[in-house]
């Protein structure tokens, strides 16, 4: 085989709720309390799994967390009997499944080592998400040992707060050639916090060993994250030559747009203007938090939440685009609805790693028939409904615990990769 970009989705997990735990997240925050579907949910990922590998592409998985976090709770002094409820969903939350933010990744093609590298996220500004790393750090040492090709690496310290690639884009005339890397970082000046801070970025860029003159940091609007964008790839998207953004993503994005122009000349530059689809709808439909891939065949696709089909404005700007001469020839909605209540759509859902296949773990990397075996285990033990109430009951915690159980020895994982 060869390098090739492998999207890397989390399973969604038995314990999947809405908790409305992300402040600045304005679907957690609209869904907090409504009684949620782990089983669908984790369905609809598979089928989009399923939607991405008919278009030729790589598809790799990440399993769940172990969930309830009890070593989390036990270093809080507590369990989940005695937990209060908010802690208590923090330990429950089925937030590994947006994978985006569980590294950001470095394709070898970039890196002065020629290896492949991988920094877990810290996750440390929302409390549900702060406990994630230490799990998510042994799938990746798992899946990328092969130290020949891959350098994966702890968490950058706290305070500085890193969301992993869901703040990270990458600009190149393919996948394999060498790359400009943009890390998106915000300020906290407005309601909500800023999670991505640029020292974290500046460490990530020098623990990867990245060329300073092929690196950018590159603010975030204030106005992105007021209007609910809490991570950059709520209105913007990288593939290849192309990016697709709102004109809004950035704080100032004429000089951004220049640096790019100067460091990668093919650079195409979609740009969604405000007076066509305004901040507001872009994170109605979520747009942007689309799959930008190249199909094995030439051109590219957006795999893109179903909810964009229903906002007006923003089907018909995206028609008119496609219908045009541009690079992304092709609209390809899914249904995530479970996960989009929470704030996750397509893009959120995956992490994208440039590599060989033949070097990563085949056991976190998925074919149509392995997923067959994975729905069936998720069709049989996943929960079916879960109310935020039901979080302490010890039958749906035994049930969740179950599920991971299974799931794991199924794959042929260790079990220690959980507790
Ligand atoms: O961190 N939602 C996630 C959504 C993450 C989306 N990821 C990307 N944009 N890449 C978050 O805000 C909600 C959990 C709850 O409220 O129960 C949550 O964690």
């Amino acid at each position: 085989m060869s390098v090739c970009e492998i999207n890397f989705d989390g399973i969604v997990g038995p314990s999947h709720n809405y908790a409305g735990l992300s402040l600045g997240n304005l679907a957690s925050a609209s869904n907090a309390g409504a009684p949620s579907h782990p089983r669908a949910a984790a369905l609809q990922g598979i089928d989009k799994m399923r939607a991405n590998i008919r278009l030729g592409l790589h598809q790799g998985i990440f399993i769940p967390h172990w969930r309830p976090d009890a070593a989390w709770l036990a270093a809080l002094g507590t369990s989940v009997s005695e937990a209060e409820p908010h802690i208590r969903a923090a330990a429950m939350s089925a937030s590994p499944m947006w994978a985006a933010n569980a590294a950001t990744v470095s394709p070898a093609a970039d890196t002065a080592d020629g290896r492949c590298h991988l920094t877990v996220a810290n996750l440390v500004t929302m409390p549900h998400r702060s406990h994630e790393w230490p799990q998510t750090l042994a799938q990746l040492r798992l899946a990328f040992s092969d130290a020949d090709h891959f350098a994966v690496h702890r968490p950058v310290p706290p305070p500085f707060g890193d969301e992993g690639a869901a703040n990270h884009m990458r600009l190149t005339q393919r996948h394999d050639l060498p790359g400009i890397e943009i890390f998106v970082y915000g300020v906290t000046a407005g309601p909500f916090p800023a999670r991505q801070h640029v020292e974290a970025s500046k460490a990530v860029a020098r623990i990867h060993r990245l060329s300073p003159d092929r690196t950018l940091f590159v603010r975030q609007s204030d106005a992105a994250i007021a209007a609910g964008a809490f991570h950059n790839d709520v209105v913007a998207v990288a593939n290849e030559h192309v990016l697709f953004t709102h004109e809004q993503a950035f704080a100032d994005r004429d000089q951004f747009y220049a640096q790019l122009r100067t460091l990668l000349p093919s650079v195409e530059i979609i740009e969604v203007p405000a007076a066509a689809v305004s901040l507001a709808d872009a994170i109605r439909s979520y747009l942007f938090n689309a799959q930008l891939v190249t199909l094995p065949e030439g051109g590219m696709a957006l795999v893109l939440p179903a909810e964009a089909q229903g906002v007006g404005r923003v089907w018909q700007w995206l028609e008119d685009m496609v219908a045009g001469n541009g690079p992304i020839r092709r609209l390809a909605p899914v249904d995530v609805r479970q996960s989009m209540a929470n704030g996750g759509g397509p893009a959120c859902l995956r992490l994208r790693v440039v590599a060989d296949p033949a070097d990563v773990d085949p056991r976190f990397l998925v074919d149509e028939a392995r997923l067959d075996g994975i729905t069936a285990i998720v069709a049989d033990l996943w929960p079916e409904t879960i109310a935020p109430q039901d979080l302490h009951d010890s039958r749906l915690i035994a049930r969740i615990e179950q599920s991971w159980l299974t799931l794991v020895d199924h794959l042929g994982l260790s079990r220690d990769l959980g507790p």
